[in-house]
């Protein structure tokens, strides 16, 4: 009973917004989930019998990087929600108002196996595409087959594919192909371009290292079942001094505005403390995706007070926004791969922000 009331309690706490905020967008006080929003009754074991310690048998390690969708009236997210085993599965979660007591719901995500099963599941993007079907993209991770022996580190990174039409019953379809060496990031554009699906993929020459992968690129693919790109161009590049430096990938499926495509993206920098990443954001054209036409210099939002800190620090990550009728914007965001985040702006703001910042002129 004390678990379970210390549950409610989280679960059902007030969130409210640090003001004033930056006019770009508003932070909220608390993360909206974390390791302690997971149910009980998914960590312990309530037979007395089988645990009389009232041990937590499955315990959480974190909950962060969140798919996001409107749907049926209810916000919803797909959770990266991480095992004390370091494995992830995807769990939903729902809001009545996108802010306040997410719940997780219904069971976890069980994915069906594809040709080489994975070892690792993580940072679903949700497309509600318009034939009809809500796809989820995340990334499908492998033990490198080509790895030397006692290396039991390196691994391969592959976009995995499902697919539902109500968000319980998910069918999974073949990973993608392309012809770069591997994938994170992986995002399907809600729209048909040309009569074909676009993806925007981030290639990689290794798992971290993304190499001679330029950036957030597009490709085309004639089907879903199986996806496959043939070609990849570039978007938004990484660049030399800049928050992007490293590496970069898309985020949540672009926001179609009457200025262009508006994508919330993250970029990765390298520093004697590690890796720092950042969301930002740029503006593709409304007629042709697959070309850049705003890319306000810096960052969108970076890691702050006690989000700087966590299992991977200095990360701030998303791979999940909301869109509202009137124009509101959720941005759920995770700090440090330990908690979800919501920014709340709108897609005034948000242009005004793209089309009005100046671009990095690349020098001081
Ligand atoms: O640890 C930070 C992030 O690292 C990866 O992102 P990227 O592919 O850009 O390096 C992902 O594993 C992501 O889940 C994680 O938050």
């Amino acid at each position: 009973q004390a678990v379970e009331r210390e549950h409610e309690a989280l679960v059902s706490r007030n969130n409210s917004p640090v003001l004033p905020g930056n006019g770009i967008f508003t932070r909220y006080r608390e993360p909206v989930l974390t390791a302690a929003h997971v149910p009980p009754q998914w960590r312990y074991d309530y037979s007395p019998e089988r645990n009389p310690w009232f041990m937590e048998r499955l315990g959480i390690n974190a909950v962060f990087n969140a798919g996001a969708i409107y749907w049926k009236g209810r916000y919803v997210v797909v959770a990266r929600v991480e095992g004390w085993d370091r494995k992830s599965f995807f769990a939903v979660a729902e809001s009545p108002d996108g802010i306040q007591e997410f719940r997780f719901v219904g069971e976890p995500l069980l994915l069906d196996d594809v040709a080489d099963p994975e070892t690792n599941v993580y940072d679903m993007r949700l497309t509600a595409h318009e034939d009809g079907w809500v796809y989820g993209i995340f990334c499908a991770e492998r033990k490198d087959p080509a790895a030397a022996k006692g290396d039991t580190s390196s691994a391969t990174a592959t976009a995995g594919i499902v697919r539902t039409r109500d968000l319980v019953n998910w069918e999974r379809l073949p990973d993608l192909r392309t012809k770069s060496p591997q994938q994170r990031n992986v995002v399907l554009h809600p729209e048909f371009v040309n009569g074909k699906y676009m993806l925007y993929t981030r290639p990689q020459d290794g798992f971290i290292d993304t190499g001679s992968g330029g950036g957030i690129c597009t490709g085309y693919s004639e089907s879903m079942n199986p996806a496959v790109v043939p070609d990849e161009t570039v978007l938004d590049p990484k660049v030399y001094h800049t928050i992007k430096e490293v590496k970069n990938g898309a985020g949540a499926p672009p926001i179609k505005t009457k200025a262009g495509w508006l994508h919330i993206a993250h970029g990765v920098r390298n520093t004697a403390d590690g890796l720092r990443y950042v969301i930002y954001a740029f503006l593709a054209d409304l007629k042709d995706p697959a070309k850049t036409i705003a890319c306000p210099g810096g960052y969108l939002i970076a890691p702050e007070g006690d989000e700087r800190t966590g299992d991977v620090s200095n990360v701030v990550f998303t791979n999940g926004l909301v869109q509202d009728d009137d124009g509101r914007v959720l941005i759920y965001y995770a700090s440090s791969d330990t908690r979800l985040h919501v920014a709340e702006t709108s897609v005034d703001q948000l242009l005004d922000y793209v089309l009005n910042t100046p671009a990095d002129r690349l020098r001081s």
